[in-house]
């Protein structure tokens, strides 16, 4: 194919749009660049009519974006260890808001999702932009954010405990932007508040970064994939069917987030005073 083929349609006002005349099979490096290009700009992408999508071509393109992650406990596609497999009937419905496995030290920078078999209705994938859930907080409030963290917490008994420490808002290592870094799955606490301050703070902040007015929301064909910014975005798997779905995900390991110089160091719990809220409990890990 060549870039000429390539046509964009945005898919909501907040963030998404579609990429027709692309085939993931034949990415050279003019495609690349302009894919990476907009996957900056719009959040996610969306390919669709990639039936014939190849394990390896999936993963080379995971590698032109970084080193691909070979996920700590997910099941894999046989023979590949950089696909993840997620099957409905396997505990694969990530129906909660999340920002991937943000209890690690460093979070994946983007994810390559590549849809195999849908239900006949329903299975969709809502995103959230964060960069806007961010700036449409009120100056006061965000200042008091920029120099906060949060811990991300992991608790399964079957794979045992991880947890992370990032900035409550990074700064986007290649746009420079601000964005939300604290999502419902994973995120316990902010350290440097009291308990009830906390729960508050977070409550009003996963409320607010999960708006509808955020978001986009994506209608699955078999063999569509989609492409996620990790690093300024949100998403969840509605689970709204009964029937299979499975999806294979390539996920590109990302860098330390950072954001602004942690502000009340002083005011920080020690570890051992910490405490994991009751909706810490034992999640699939996506
Ligand atoms: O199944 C989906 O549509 C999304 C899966 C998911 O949340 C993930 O891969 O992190």
């Amino acid at each position: 194919m060549s870039i000429n083929d390539l046509r964009v349609t945005p898919v909501s006002g907040a963030l998404g749009a579609r990429l027709h005349g692309l085939d993931l099979n034949d990415v050279d490096d003019a495609v690349f660049e302009r894919v990476h290009e907009l996957l900056l700009r719009h959040l996610v992408l969306f390919v669709p009519g990639q039936v014939g999508l190849t394990p390896q071509a999936h993963v080379a393109l995971g590698r032109r974006f970084g080193e691909v992650e070979v996920h700590p406990f997910l099941p894999k596609v046989d023979g590949h260890p950089e696909l993840t497999l997620i099957e409905s009937d396997k505990g694969g419905k990530a129906d909660e808001w999340h920002i991937d496995v943000t209890f690690t030290p460093t979070p994946p920078m983007a994810s390559i999702l590549h849809l195999v078999t849908c239900p006949p209705a329903g299975g969709d994938t809502m995103w959230s932009n964060q960069y806007l859930a961010y700036e449409t907080l009120s100056a006061p409030f965000r200042e008091m954010l920029d120099g906060l963290t949060a811990v991300h917490v992991l608790r399964a008994p079957e794979v045992g405990e991880f947890s992370a420490e990032h900035p409550v808002v990074r700064v986007h290592p290649e746009t420079g932007r601000r964005s939300l870094y604290v999502t419902r799955m994973w995120t316990s606490h902010i350290p440097q508040l009291s308990r009830d301050e906390s729960d508050a703070v977070l409550q009003h902040l996963f409320d607010h970064s999960e708006s509808p007015r955020f978001s986009c929301r994506y209608q699955w064909q078999a063999g569509d994939v989609a492409i996620w910014d990790n690093r300024a975005t949100q998403h969840l798997a509605v689970n709204d069917y009964a029937e299979y779905r499975r999806g294979q995900r390539v996920t590109v390991l990302g860098d330390r987030p950072t954001g602004d110089a942690p502000r009340w160091k002083e005011y920080e719990r020690a570890g051992d005073e910490r405490y994991w809220p009751r909706r810490v409990t034992a999640k699939s890990g996506y």
